[in-house]
C-alpha cells in the first residue's frame, strides 16, 4: 500500500482540494494522509465562505508528530495543492525535505493552485510567487493549468507551440514531469478538453469532450486530476497509462456530474467509473 501526505484545502460542503482528491485516490488503493491547509464551509468560487486558514505552525507540528511515531519513512509522496497563506509554503517544503530524508524515493507532486480572478478561485497574496520561486524547483512533478503555466514561467503562452516551450522551461528548472491539467484556449480544438504530459521520454497530448455546464463550471477538476495521476503512478502504471486513466476517469466524473444537473463534482456517484473508466480516449505522442 502506498501512502501520500496530501496537503490541500478541506471544504465541508462540496468538492475541492482534499475533498476532491482523497476518496478518488483511495479508490485506486492508495492511502491518504490528509493534512488540511484551510477548513472552509465551501470552495471560494461561490464568492463567499466561512471558516479559517490553518495556522502555518500546524503543518510542521503534524509532520513532526508523524515523525515522532517513526512513520514518516512510510510516506511515498507528498502532494500539495491549495495553500491558505503564503507562509504555509515554507512549512510544506520543510515537510518535503524531512520526508525525503527518511525516504529518498518519496516524490513531491506540486499542484500549483493559483488565484484565478476570472473564475473566482481565490488564493492569498504571495502564494503564486511562492509556487514560482520556491515550490517549482523542489517538485518532482508539477501540474499547471494554462494560467499557472504562464505564472510559473513568466512567458506569454498564447498558443500550443508556446505551451510546449513553457513546459520545456519548467523541465529545465527541476521537475521531471509536467502535467498540463487543462490547456484551455491554447489547445488544438476549442470544443475539446485537452491535456499534455511531458517527461524525459517525450510529450503526450490527450483530448476528451469539453462538457458544457449552465452558468458555471465545477471546481476541483484539477485537484481530482492531480490526485488520480499521482495515485496511478504510485500504483506502478506507466506515464502513458497513468495519463490516459486519469483523463478518462475525470471525463466520466464530468459526464456523471453533468447528467445529474449538479455544480459540485459527483465523485461518489461516479465511483465505479473512477476505478474503471467507461471512456477510452487515447493519448498521442507529439514530441
Ligand atoms: O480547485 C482549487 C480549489 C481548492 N480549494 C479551494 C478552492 C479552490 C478553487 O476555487 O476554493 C478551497
Amino acid at each position: 500500500m502506498k501512502n501520500v501526505l496530501s496537503i490541500q484545502s478541506h471544504v465541508v460542503y462540496g468538492y475541492a482540494g482534499n475533498k476532491a482528491a482523497t476518496f478518488p485516490m483511495q479508490l485506486l488503493g492508495v492511502d491518504i494522509w490528509a493534512l488540511n491547509t484551510v477548513q472552509f464551509s465551501n470552495h471560494t468560487q461561490y464568492g463567499k465562505w466561512k471558516g479559517m486558514v490553518v495556522p502555518k505552525e500546524q503543518i510542521g507540528e503534524i509532520v513532526q508528530g508523524i515523525d515522532e511515531i517513526e512513520a514518516l519513512s512510510e510516506c511515498d509522496a507528498i502532494l500539495s495543492g491549495y495553500i491558505g497563506a503564503a507562509e504555509q509554503g515554507t512549512e510544506i517544503l520543510a515537510a518535503v525535505e524531512k520526508i525525503k530524508a527518511k525516504n529518498p524515493n518519496a516524490l513531491y507532486f506540486c499542484d500549483p493552485v493559483m488565484g484565478h480572478p476570472d473564475k473566482g478561485c481565490i488564493v492569498a497574496p504571495g502564494v503564486a510567487e511562492f509556487l514560482r520561486d520556491f515550490a517549482m524547483t523542489k517538485a518532482d512533478l508539477i501540474a499547471p493549468n494554462l494560467v499557472e503555466l504562464r505564472e510559473l514561467t513568466g512567458l506569454a503562452v498564447e498558443n500550443f507551440e508556446q505551451a510546449l516551450n513553457a513546459i520545456n522551461v519548467i523541465l529545465s528548472k527541476g521537475p521531471k514531469r509536467v502535467l498540463v491539467k487543462h490547456l484551455s484556449k491554447v489547445g488544438k480544438d476549442p470544443s475539446q478538453f485537452e491535456m499534455l504530459l511531458a517527461t524525459a521520454e517525450g510529450i503526450w497530448h490527450i483530448r476528451r469532450p469539453l462538457h458544457e455546464f449552465v452558468g458555471r463550471d465545477p471546481v476541483g477538476v484539477g485537484d481530482l486530476t492531480s490526485g488520480l495521476f499521482l495515485a496511478n503512478l504510485l500504483n506502478g502504471k506507466s506515464d502513458l497509462d497513468a495519463f490516459e486513466h486519469t483523463a478518462n476517469a475525470v471525463n466520466d466524473v464530468m459526464s456523471v456530474t453533468q447528467q445529474s444537473g449538479k455544480y459540485e463534482l459527483q465523485i461518489i456517484k461516479a465511483r465505479e467509473f473512477i476505478v474503471k473508466p467507461q471512456s477510452q480516449y487515447k493519448a498521442v505522442k507529439i514530441a
